[in-house]
């Protein structure tokens, strides 16, 4: 089941690439999360050649989804704070997660310790150029727990664009 690439460059600013680009329009990306409230990369490139992304996220952690829940969550830079507002007003009922929020391009349910999710969306809802971030819903995570999501190119996008 888990076919996939994971380059771990460098301790926090690891960077993420697809595998098997040119034999798969589905690309695969695996982010783990801890009980330090952290994921383990704060950068994830999805190439252009992918029509698809399957995105698993892990919980490498032991303490359960009711006191280090993590999930992980994809929008433009600009809707993360509203988001994550939302899941606020949302509750743990509803996983920390606004419900049919349509500036979620992609979102994972909650996961504990030992855990893992896997969310799978076409990439025809990015645009090559725009910043995304992916972060986590838990109260008060994603001042840490977020990083910058690219599709295409190697860089992300300059500020204002
Ligand atoms: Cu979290």
């Amino acid at each position: 089941m888990n076919k996939i690439t994971l380059l771990r460059l460098s301790g926090a600013g690891a960077l993420l690439l697809a595998g098997g680009v040119a034999h798969a329009d589905t690309c695969k990306l695996t982010v783990e999360s801890d009980d330090q409230m952290r994921f383990n990369t704060h950068e994830m490139n999805v190439p252009k050649a992918c029509t698809e992304v399957e995105v698993t996220l892990k919980h490498s952690g032991q303490l359960p989804a009711k006191v280090m829940g993590h999930d992980w969550v994809l929008a433009r830079d600009g809707d993360m704070s509203a988001i994550d507002n939302g899941g606020l007003t949302a509750g743990s009922k509803n996983g920390w997660l606004p419900e049919n929020d349509k500036r979620i391009i992609a979102s994972t349910h909650l996961v504990g310790g030992g855990e893992s999710a896997t969310v799978t969306f076409s990439t025809s809802l990015l645009q090559e150029g725009s910043r995304y971030v992916f972060f986590c819903t838990s109260p008060g995570h994603s001042s840490i727990m977020r990083g910058t999501f690219v599709f295409g190119g190697t860089r992300v996008a300059q500020a204002g664009k």
